[in-house]
């Protein structure tokens, strides 16, 4: 049988299905071939460019995080892959304090993007897998986008109104993972042919799970719910919930995420007393809201501990959150926690 490519895929949604429009298709496709290019600056390490393409690139961004080489060439290859197919807007991206307005010389679409384009980067200049996170959403009619500052208000809608999301991971293979609102699919890109395949689709996450991922070096700082919870998680068959759970962190998003689309998992990282100020660590806009979509859509749930990740009204396009996301019945026991 012929291989199901994203192209076909995306044809058949558009075609078919009528679950996407023909300008969702082409920025999905342009993003998806963003993500190839990053995979293969990645692929370079230390070979790549004027002196590889790993190490530092000596400025700080929005977040007051020092950016890395590769926080900095996927930022721009993904910003110059989608300013002139005609589909966007704007868009916003974690490394950006400001969205990026589609140059008045090539023509303005209806959707808005926001990526995180490099996640994870702390695992770049250690080979571990790290990703690029992308969401859709449609630019409110009569949004104001003459100034960047009126623009970022077009973007503040909650993650229910997101008409697509997804992630690469750029691991031992890289993987595309996406959702148009029918369902999680998974692309795996064919290196020698250039182009991603379908290997995964309607994605289904485990319920129930005995494998959670957070940082317990922050125990410490964490909210009572969460160090109960996980403190009843760590008893194992002898404690409370009576079984024996296993613990894992990339320190990657995307690749704990991936592991929950997987084979489940719950995937916390929780409120902290060193990031009250801040709201939490992960953000809204490029990390919580793309990764509830796809997670809802896979069946699995996604809470700040308190409330529905996709119900948050965003105030700030670089907003922060708590997370808590993965198997439905695990993430339904973390957030009975925050309510005894
Ligand atoms: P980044 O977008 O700057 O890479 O930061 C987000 C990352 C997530 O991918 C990951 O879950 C988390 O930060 C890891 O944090 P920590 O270093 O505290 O373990
Ligand atoms: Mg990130």
């Amino acid at each position: 049988m012929a291989q199901r490519t994203l192209s076909r895929y995306l044809t058949e949604e558009q075609r078919h299905k009528e679950v996407i429009t023909g300008d969702l298709k082409l920025l999905l496709e342009v993003a998806a071939r963003a993500c190839k290019a990053i995979s293969i600056a990645i692929g370079k390490g230390a070979l790549g460019g004027d002196g590889g393409v790993l190490g530092e690139a000596g400025s700080d961004n929005i977040q007051g995080e020092a950016q890395k080489k590769l926080d900095v060439l996927s930022n721009e290859i993904l910003l110059e892959a989608n300013e002139w197919g005609g589909h966007l807007a704007a868009m916003a991206s974690e490394e950006m304090d400001l969205p990026h307005l589609v140059p008045n010389r090539f023509p303005k679409g209806e959707y808005l993007l926001t990526f995180d384009p490099l996640d994870g980067s702390s695992n770049i200049d250690v080979n571990v897998s790290i990703g690029t996170i992308f969401s859709v959403l449609k630019c409110p009619e009569g949004a104001d986008l003459s100034t960047p500052e009126a623009a970022a208000k077009a973007f503040l809608q909650p993650g229910t109104a997101q008409v697509a999301a997804g992630y690469a991971v750029y691991g031992p293979t890289t993987l595309l993972v996406l959702s148009v609102g029918d369902g999680v699919v998974v692309f795996t890109l064919d290196r020698e042919h250039g182009h991603f395949v379908m290997t995964r689709e309607n994605v289904r996450i485990p319920e129930e799970t005995a494998e959670f991922a957070i940082n317990m070096s922050n125990r410490r700082f964490w909210e009572a719910p969460v160090q109960r919870y996980v403190d009843d998680m760590t008893a194992g068959r002898q404690g409370p919930l009576g079984k024996d759970y296993n613990m894992r962190w990339v320190a990657s998003m995307v690749a704990d995420v991936h592991r929950i689309m997987t084979r489940g998992g719950i995937f916390m990282y929780p409120m902290d007393e060193k990031l009250r100020a801040k709201g939490g660590k992960l953000r809204l806009m490029y990390e919580a809201n793309p990764m509830a979509f796809l997670i809802e859509q896979a069946g699995g749930a996604a809470s700040t501990g308190r409330q529905r990740i996709l119900d948050l009204v965003p105030h700030d396009l670089h907003q922060r959150v708590p997370v808590i996301l993965g198997s439905r019945r695990e993430v339904e026991r973390a957030v009975g926690y925050h309510s005894t």
